[in-house]
């Protein structure tokens, strides 16, 4: 199929090949990004990308159903399974769209709902004023605790108190500390709203048993299905038996229409893949990694929001270091290690150059890194900011960083390499 395109189209051929290669010649500490199996990768490069699919199992606008139908039925069933909900919807082509849907499934545009503040960790889809969400609700704002780092949750039931919002949303995208989904749902509870929880980030945490679940305590879960649970781009929502015809009908034909099918199949995989013990050892070995790499920037003179991890994710507060986010990602970059520039709880700084730096550590388990690679990168990290104007010094570094990628190769499908 490979060299097909390369016969067909030898420049997107070529850019694909030089993408296969930046992802196995840095280290991706994005901590959205993963590596997908290659079960996960033929899976959604499959023909199932030609097929229209409008409406559910049994219930569709078109015809030629007759395999569509299993695959959605064996997401669902296997989703279902994976996080332990009533139901599963396996459609939606993002997170964004599967918070909208959440909403949409539970409450009115004009409504009152409440979520993390962008800067401090929570998403656009979370009722940001630029995003749809924070445009058609009426959108009410909570944020960490300006000395922890991390969530008060009475500030947050007095906040809830105070603007009855009709959803509370519990759900973060740079908060590096585990989340109390119970004390969310009961917080919702006392004041009549429904809860809906985004696991985007920690979706393998959870299904691997080693974050709190929020299904037992949220009427909506939604998620999207990249991160740490390593499979294709998109979303999914779970939700209570209750709520599944609105939870349907929010997403076909509410928001989106045709669902991407090879998606959807390639979503079953990696949630088989999310079923086994190895898996479990994978999400383990993300935390280890995790605290291991926070330990070793603590070491080394970085102030972390919150003072530590208990997830795949650490946030960076680099005012002390004196470095702007956005240059030390950049000069990161020349070094082969791959990050983003985040803001801060608080931040005086502007977003387009914040004053942190998310870093996360699922891609590099996926390729077999453990503690001791995790401190070495943290050490890289600490070489990069002592040498942020330094082009020959940050030239030196990129080629360890070369060095400790070819011990830990990328998983074997990533066939494009081949020439
Ligand atoms: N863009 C994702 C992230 O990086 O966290 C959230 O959607």
């Amino acid at each position: 199929m490979i060299s097909a395109l390369e016969q067909y189209d030898p420049q997107i051929y070529e850019l694909l090949r030089q993408e296969a290669a930046r992802q196995s010649g840095s280290i991706r500490l994005i901590a959205s990004e993963n590596y997908v199996s290659k079960a996960v990768m033929i899976a959604s490069g499959s023909c199932l990308t030609n097929k229209y699919a409008e409406g559910y199992p049994g219930k569709r606008y078109y015809e030629g159903q007759q395999v569509t139908d299993l695959i959605e039925i064996i997401a669902q069933e296997r989703a279902k399974k994976l996080f332990k909900a009533d139901h599963a919807n396996v459609q939606p082509y993002s997170g964004s769209i599967a918070n909208m849907a959440a909403y949409l499934a539970l409450v009115e545009p004009g409504d009152t709902i409440m979520g993390l503040s962008l800067p401090h960790g929570g998403h656009l889809t979370h009722g940001w004023k630029v995003s749809l969400t924070g445009k058609i609700f009426n959108s009410v704002q909570y944020e960490v605790d300006p000395k922890t780092g991390m969530f008060d949750y009475d500030q947050i039931a007095d906040l809830a108190k105070k603007h009855k919002p009709k959803i509370i949303i519990s759900g973060a995208t740079a908060y590096p500390r585990a989340i109390d989904f119970k004390a969310f749902g009961e917080i919702a509870k006392s004041v009549g709203a429904y809860m809906v929880s985004d696991i985007a980030h920690i979706a393998g945490l959870v299904a691997a048993g080693i974050h709190q679940s929020p299904v037992p305590y949220a009427d909506v879960v939604s998620t999207t299905t990249h991160k740490t649970l390593r499979g294709p781009r998109g979303g999914m929502l779970l939700c209570k038996a209750e709520y599944a015809k609105n939870v349907d009908k929010a997403v076909f034909p509410g928001l989106q229409g045709g669902p991407h099918m090879h998606s959807m199949s390639a979503i079953a995989v990696a949630m088989a893949e999310a079923d086994t013990p190895e898996f479990i050892q994978y999400a383990k070995q993300i935390v280890k990694n995790s605290r291991a790499m926070a330990e070793k920037l603590l070491e080394c003179g970085f102030e972390l929001v919150s003072g530590g991890t208990d997830n795949h994710l650490i946030l960076i507060d680099l005012r002390n270091k004196n470095i702007p986010g956005k240059k030390l990602a950049k000069a990161l970059d020349r070094a082969k290690i791959v990050t983003n520039c985040n803001s801060i709880p608080n931040d005086p700084a502007s977003p387009f150059n914040p004053s942190g730096l998310r870093i996360g550590t699922a891609a590099v388990t996926t390729r077999g890194m453990k503690e001791e690679q995790a401190k070495q990168i943290a050490e890289f990290i600490n070489q990069v900011a002592e040498n942020i104007d330094n082009d020959t010094a940050i030239e030196k570094i990129s080629k360890e960083v070369l060095l400790l990628c070819s011990q830990f190769p990328v998983p074997e499908h990533f066939i494009i390499t081949e020439k």
